[in-house]
């Protein structure tokens, strides 16, 4: 943790009905998994979202209408900011795993994709964030590995009870053009250096290092309503565009 605080944009990953019936107690609200992100601008590249399959979530009251699925923590951290149905306190409608998660259909804010399913991810942080990663395979290379880990084992998939339909068929969605590692950076520097897998930590930081710094300065957009503008000229103008459009939240810890 740095001294100062890191500004996230939480993005409301609407949950679609019909719900399965663990969710049946949130049925008449407008549920969605908040996913932290610090890349607002590569949204509309979504693929899918991301939960830790034994991870505690819980399923919280913002306000009166919208009900907001993520870690305790993140709701206490929510709270704090003005965003609890019970001012400075957490109002918890249902206790969930990550496992209760998986399988649930998504509609996500400025995602290319209409339709997303919640995947598991072995490597999320409980004590991060929210708990909840949206997907990004074309510049996340921890989303892009974990992506390849269900695509290319059937095991893992049986394991956690993923069907095949909602996996197979992801396409890496380019997003930003970055020079010299065109609109796909995520799974060129995963190629380029031979990732195994979503717990090849060190290379994964490797993989980072090459490609976060580079893709904010250099990057352009490549789709969207800001197609040809440099990253960092509309960054805080796509977060602002998610906010109003009432898709986000902005949200530090
Ligand atoms: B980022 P920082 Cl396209 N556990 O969003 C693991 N990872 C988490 C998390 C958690 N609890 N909460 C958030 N994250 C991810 C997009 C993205 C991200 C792209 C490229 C790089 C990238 C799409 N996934 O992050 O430690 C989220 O993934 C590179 C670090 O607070 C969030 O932004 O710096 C980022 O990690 C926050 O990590």
């Amino acid at each position: 943790e740095g001294v100062l605080p890191q500004e996230y944009t939480l993005i409301k990953m609407e949950v679609l009905q019909p719900f399965p019936p663990k969710l049946g107690p949130l049925e008449r609200k407008n549920v969605y998994l908040a996913a932290a992100t610090l890349r607002p601008e590569t949204m509309y590249a979504q693929t899918n979202a991301w939960v830790l399959p034994d991870g505690k979530y819980g399923a919280f009251e913002i306000n009166e209408t919208d009900v907001f699925i993520l870690t305790e923590r993140a709701a206490l951290n929510l709270a704090y900011q003005n965003h609890s149905r019970i001012p400075q306190k957490p109002s918890c409608l249902l206790e969930l795993t990550g496992r209760d998660l998986i399988g649930l259909r998504l509609h996500s804010p400025l995602a290319l994709n209409q339709v997303i399913y919640t995947l598991p991810m072995l490597t999320i942080l409980t004590d991060k964030g929210t708990g909840i990663v949206t997907c990004v395979p074309s510049d996340s290379p921890d989303d892009y590995m974990a992506l390849q880990d269900l695509k290319a084992k059937p095991a893992l998939r049986a394991k956690f009870g993923v069907e095949d339909d909602w996996v197979v068929p992801i396409e890496v969605v380019p997003v930003v053009d970055i020079p010299g590692f065109g609109d796909k950076a995520a799974e060129k520097v995963c190629l380029d250096l031979k990732i195994k897998s979503q717990n090849d930590k060190e290379k994964l930081a490797e993989a980072k290092r090459l490609t976060y710094l580079k893709g904010f300065t250099e990057g352009t957009m490549t789709v969207g309503e800001f197609a040809g503008r440099k990253v960092q000229d509309v960054k805080q103008l796509i977060k602002n565009k998610l906010i109003e459009m009432g898709g986000a939240i902005a949200y530090s810890e």
